[in-house]
């Protein structure tokens, strides 16, 4: 059988977030409504080639009254599964207690329990009742306290679900990142042994997930970089005056179509870290900034400094003429004039943006033609701005409903971050990407940069 389990505990416990968590995909309903999941609801989660379900429950509403009716006989421990196997069945039982048999018909048909209390309320013996019947499935088990305002609370919870659980973990539904997803994973093989192997084979297919998500952000990234380095709009007229005539509209045509790709990348990256209500909210993911707002372009790309050392770097290497080792920052402001770095207008000009020209075509009649960019910071601020997104989508947790807070990003001080080869590369390849040159590998080259930000993070 596929490893199963059945999310069960107090309503408004987090016991849909912790789906939406393990699920990592935000389209399982949480909310502040107690009572917001009334059936029980199975989650087939696949994770790479693997999978294992999870079902989210509706919470426990009566539970003393029905461990009343299940104690009614007094059975033997041995007689207690088929004592709620009976409650299950019972006609006014089903009437009564709808939330309770949808949470243990799962349970009965194989699922393990996952108990879910917050670790910020008191324990109570009102738990007993529900912890009781638990026990009476006679299901493998564990416990999770979510932490839902603060840890007060579970030192008491610990000691209590001890004597029901044999494995009590503290997950806070919210706010886990991968590596504690990775060890609640690891805890799921321990509860139940004919399981361990198909657990241990989704732990590893789980980090092979992200690796591969990994890649595919930089693969996005560098599909979108060479398109946005690239592309250029141009209409064929028959006078001078048509051609001036269409600038204004070559113009709308070019900015826009820049700017529905950049953010048509955002939206992929969205997708593939499984933010699909962030889509339907798409205000929430709003880059800040135009763009085209070169006034910021110092902030999201390069400032002036880092632009003449890359300057440098990308020169150096493109004309080999200069020791790598000595092309550092201080050695390229202070000894090095215009002649290496090369028109300055393309390195410093935030404002020299694509522009529209007309020529004559040698067969008559003339073209007029808008782009490419081939501003040296584009690409840079391009990138950055792609890595803002990629920083606060990579691992965000699928339970988080709140907006999403904007972190700073800033290629300049992640470039320094990383190996002088690696800065290198990166240099010479957005340095290509602004000459429409083509880079070899660029998804490769970008790796270092979102391997950088995914440490920061951690
Ligand atoms: N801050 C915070 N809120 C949480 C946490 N777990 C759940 N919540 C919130 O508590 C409410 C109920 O969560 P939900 O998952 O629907 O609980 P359920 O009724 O047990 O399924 C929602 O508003 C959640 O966003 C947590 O760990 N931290
Ligand atoms: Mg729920």
């Amino acid at each position: 059988m596929t490893p199963c389990f059945a999310v069960v505990g107090h309503p408004n416990k987090g016991k849909s977030s912790i789906v939406s968590t393990l699920a990592r995909d935000d389209r399982v309903a949480v909310s502040m409504q107690s009572g917001t999941t009334s059936v029980a609801e199975y989650f087939d989660i696949k994770i790479g080639e693997e999978h294992y379900q999870l079902v989210d429950t509706p919470g426990f509403q009566r539970a003393r009254k029905v461990l009343a009716w299940l104690n009614q006989t007094n059975p033997d421990a041995d007689q207690r599964g088929a004592r709620i196997n009976a409650f299950l069945n019972d006609p006014q039982c089903i009437a009564a207690f709808k939330d309770e048999v949808e949470l243990l018909k799962p349970i009965m048909a194989g699922a393990a329990i996952l108990y879910v209390v917050d670790g910020s309320r008191p324990y109570s013996a009102e738990y007993e009742a529900e912890m009781e019947i638990l026990r009476w499935t006679g299901q493998p088990s564990m416990a999770l306290i979510n932490p839902i305002v603060n840890d007060e609370h579970v030192k008491s919870w610990q000691l209590a679900l001890g004597q029901y659980f044999s494995i009590v973990r503290v997950f806070n539904a919210v706010k886990a990142q991968r590596e504690q997803h990775i060890e609640l994973l690891q805890a799921f093989g321990a509860i139940h042994q004919p399981w361990t192997g198909a657990i241990e084979a989704l732990v590893r297919a789980f980090k092979g997930d992200i690796a591969k998500q990994t890649y595919q952000s930089c693969y996005i990234a560098a599909q979108m970089l060479e398109d946005l380095t690239q592309y250029q709009v141009s209409q064929k007229v028959l006078s001078k005056g048509q051609a001036d005539s269409l600038k204004h509209l070559l113009e709308q045509q070019y900015y826009q179509w820049m700017r529905q790709h950049e953010l048509a990348a955002h939206d992929e990256l969205q997708r593939l870290y499984h933010h699909h209500h962030l889509a339907r909210e798409s205000q929430e993911l709003t880059i800040p900034d135009d763009l085209f707002d070169t006034e910021k372009w110092y902030g999201w790309g390069l400032d002036r400094k880092q632009l003449a050392s890359v300057a440098g770097l990308a020169g150096a290497a493109a004309g080999g003429a200069l020791d790598l080792a000595v092309a550092g920052h201080s050695f390229m402001l202070g000894a090095i004039g215009g002649g290496v770095i090369g028109s300055s207008a393309a390195w410093f000009g935030a404002d020299s943006l694509a522009s529209t020209k007309v020529k004559g075509l040698p067969l008559g009649g003339y073209e007029a033609r808008l782009g490419p960019m081939r501003n040296k910071n584009f690409p840079y601020v391009v990138l950055g701005r792609f890595l803002y997104s990629y920083q606060m989508l990579h691992r965000r947790n699928h339970a988080q409903r709140e907006r999403l807070s904007a972190g700073e990003m800033s290629v300049s001080e992640l470039l320094e971050k990383l190996e002088l080869s690696d800065k290198k590369a990166l240099c010479v390849a957005l340095d290509r990407l602004s000459r429409q040159k083509s880079v070899t590998q660029l998804p490769d080259v970008l790796m270092p940069l979102l391997l950088c930000i995914d440490m920061e993070n951690q």
